[in-house]
């Protein structure tokens, strides 16, 4: 049903993709997300071995009646260091998709740089997005390999396009919180052994943070 609902898109680059993709698909109105590769040379075609001069991506699909864009920049600001230098492929990128966007991420990006921070985030049109290996998609739910068996969950497509996938890979390590995640939870329609599962990982790494 959430494919009936508007939704718009986002993409950012903020460090390995891996933690984002658990960071945002448990947040609210997130509808499903992927990670891949953006923002490099046109005609050049990126992979994990030879991501050429792409970034690590993550992009959101996510329904702007629920929840901001603005929101969305203020997620991205909070959890990397925009001011930190990596390579390329870890580098800070907003990837705007509409004028509105674009508008928006500026006037967040000089509100950083009005405190006196020395940012090194880059603001540019959402251009082709490669999706990453399956192996990549939903990092951490991957790791529970029964759990995604039995949820039906078993190609990268699969991972890609499911609304509950998203929101499992965050809550699989934490991300949302236990609150959160039992007041959602009847939603998603999964059966008691998954919920207690899942339960118990949500508890455990609650409020720990994200690492790569
Ligand atoms: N530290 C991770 C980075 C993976 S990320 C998808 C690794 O050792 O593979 O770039």
């Amino acid at each position: 049903h959430y494919l009936n609902i508007p939704s718009e898109k986002a993409t950012f680059s903020m460090g390995c993709f891996w933690a984002p993709d658990s960071l945002f698909g448990s947040f609210p109105g997130i509808i499903t997300t992927r990670v891949g590769y953006a923002g490099g040379t046109e005609g050049l075609i990126p992979t994990y071995r030879n991501i050429c001069d792409y970034t690590e991506a993550i992009q959101l699909q996510y329904d702007p009646n629920t929840v901001s864009y603005l929101e969305l920049l203020k997620m991205f600001w909070d959890h990397h260091d925009p001011t930190a230098e990596f390579k390329k492929q870890y580098s800070s990128f907003i990837y705007y998709h509409n004028d509105q966007q674009k508008a928006e991420a500026e006037l967040t990006l000089y509100e950083k740089k009005a405190k006196g921070l020395d940012v090194l985030t880059k603001i540019e049109p959402a251009g082709q997005f490669f999706n990453a290996e399956d192996y990549h998609q939903k990092y951490r739910l991957q790791q529970h390999k029964n759990l995604c068996n039995d949820l039906g969950l078993k190609t990268g497509d699969d991972m890609i396009n499911s609304h509950v996938a998203a929101r499992l890979n965050g809550y699989i390590v934490g991300q949302g919180g236990i609150e959160q995640f039992d007041s959602e939870v009847s939603k998603l329609r999964l059966d008691e052994a998954a919920i207690s599962y899942i339960r118990q990982f949500v508890i455990k790494y609650e409020g720990q943070g994200l690492h790569c």
